[in-house]
């Protein structure tokens, strides 16, 4: 089967939308770690979308760590993928040509390094999960699991390579779900500068900004039956680092650069001064619902959102957790309506053509439970308020943990399986002393 590649664009049907600018004669400005699916579906479909537009010199060179996964997927296809959007009855495509290719950190290093300190870099951009910022449970950086493949290692190196070059500092970018994610990852790249190299703490410090974002966009893991469908729709070429998306998407960003970025509020994302208002709703609500689904959906046997939020017992607990626990400890910013970002959120997760796994969703507990729940409960509780989907949700991870659902797929597995088969498990898992360090203490 021939595959989706610059060759054999022209040949593709004439309904599905392509890059319109020149490929080859854009610098490449962002550098991504991390260019995983989600990256595919929202921060690289969104520069695309801006140099569609007419904006230029910004395409990426994605990196991956460790797997030679997306490198092979992509660098034969030239960078060329597509991105379906799939509504409940009809699928829009795509093909995004913002990324140039795909390195391999731990094959080639020197080339992730210059890359980062190259001149026409500009952003450096991260989706590295909640677990790739290697974060201690009190949140301080761990810099066993921060070596020399971690992201903090080739950041440094090349931003060490701009400064003795006297080039100007990036901006660095966390796309990931985290609360605060600018803050913390300033906080946690010092705490590695400091400690690695210190003489370059002060020039981090007055030429690279690491602005907050809030994204948003619901992206499962692409499926063999998603590649036939793209590949059917492509007219028989084959495309392996195919996405399929939903049709929304947001991101909100702080609008705190070191220099020039993609003009991304002309196709949508809204360039903000104070992210809080919207990544705080976001966690709380659409995190902290899909979690709670993909625990007590697993528990009730269900494997993909859209059957967990069709049965009425779990839907109704979902509407409990964000409207009735979630929202009330939320100040919105002006003109963000919380009950009617609920009514939307349930619509996305009904969405019935969207075949994404709760397994998905639950992997990683200890990374995402502390910010998705916990904080709500704590305020909650501070105002006298009981949570019971947050509650049924905790009771529904522990389960999960217990090994019901299979294995668990967690970076603290091990830990976590022990600590769940204590008497107390909340205590064991966070109480004083506890596996997770969290602002709430259960009673
Ligand atoms: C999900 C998120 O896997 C998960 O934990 O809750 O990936 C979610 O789909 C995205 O944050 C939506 O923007």
């Amino acid at each position: 089967m021939k595959r989706l590649s610059p060759d054999t664009l022209a040949a593709l049907p004439a309904e599905v939308a392509r890059p319109l600018y020149d490929r080859e004669s854009q610098e490449v400005g962002i550098v991504h770690f991390g260019i995983g699916a989600f990256h595919r579906a929202h921060q690289a479909w969104y520069t695309d979308a801006a140099m569609n537009a007419g904006d230029r010199d910004w395409m990426i060179t994605g990196v991956s760590l460790r797997s030679p996964g997306v490198a092979r997927q992509m660098n034969p296809q030239g960078g060329l993928y597509t991105v379906a959007e799939q509504s409940a009855d009809e699928a829009a495509l795509r093909i995004v040509g913002s990324v140039r290719g795909v390195l391999v950190a731990s094959e080639e290093p020197d080339a992730v390094i210059a890359a980062v300190a190259a001149p026409a870099t500009r952003i450096v951009s991260l989706t590295v999960t909640e677990k790739g910022y290697c974060r201690r449970a009190d949140a301080t950086l761990d810099f066993d699991l921060a070596h020399s493949l971690s992201f903090y290692y080739f950041v440094t190196q090349g931003l060490l390579a701009r400064a003795k070059a006297g080039l100007p500092g990036v901006t660095l970018l966390s796309c990931d779900n985290l609360a605060d994610n600018g803050a913390k990852l300033e906080s946690l790249m010092l705490q590695y500068l400091e400690r690695h190299e210190p003489d370059l703490v002060p020039w981090f410090a007055a030429n690279c900004t690491c602005p907050s974002t809030m994204i948003d966009r619901i992206v499962p893991a692409t499926t063999d039956e998603d590649r036939a469908m793209v590949a059917k729709a492509l007219g028989g070429l084959e495309d392996q680092a195919c996405v399929v998306t939903e049709p929304f998407s947001q991101w909100v960003i702080e609008d705190r650069f070191a220099g020039a970025r993609p003009r991304w509020e002309d196709v949508g994302a809204q360039l903000v001064s104070e992210v809080g208002p919207y990544e705080t709703a976001k966690l709380r609500m659409l995190n902290g619902a899909h979690s709670l689904l993909a625990y007590c959906g697993l528990r009730a046997g269900h494997e993909y959102v859209h059957e967990a939020i069709a049965d009425p017992d779990l839907r109704a607990l979902a509407e409990q957790l964000m409207r009735q626990e979630a929202a009330p400890t939320i100040t919105p910013a002006p003109n963000q309506d919380l009950d009617a970002y609920a009514d939307a959120l349930i619509a996305r997760f009904a969405n019935p053509s969207l075949n994404h796994r709760l397994i998905q969703i639950a992997m990683d507990g200890s990374q995402k439970v502390p910010q998705r729940w916990l904080e709500t409960l704590k305020h909650n509780e501070q105002q006298g308020r009981t949570c019971p989907a947050i509650r049924e949700g905790l009771a529904a991870w522990v389960h999960h943990l217990q090994g019901h659902n299979g294995p668990v797929d967690d970076p603290m597995a091990d830990k976590l399986s022990r600590a769940v088969k204590s008497d107390n498990p909340m205590i064991a898992l966070f109480g004083d002393g506890g596996l997770l360090t969290s602002r709430w203490r259960p009673q």
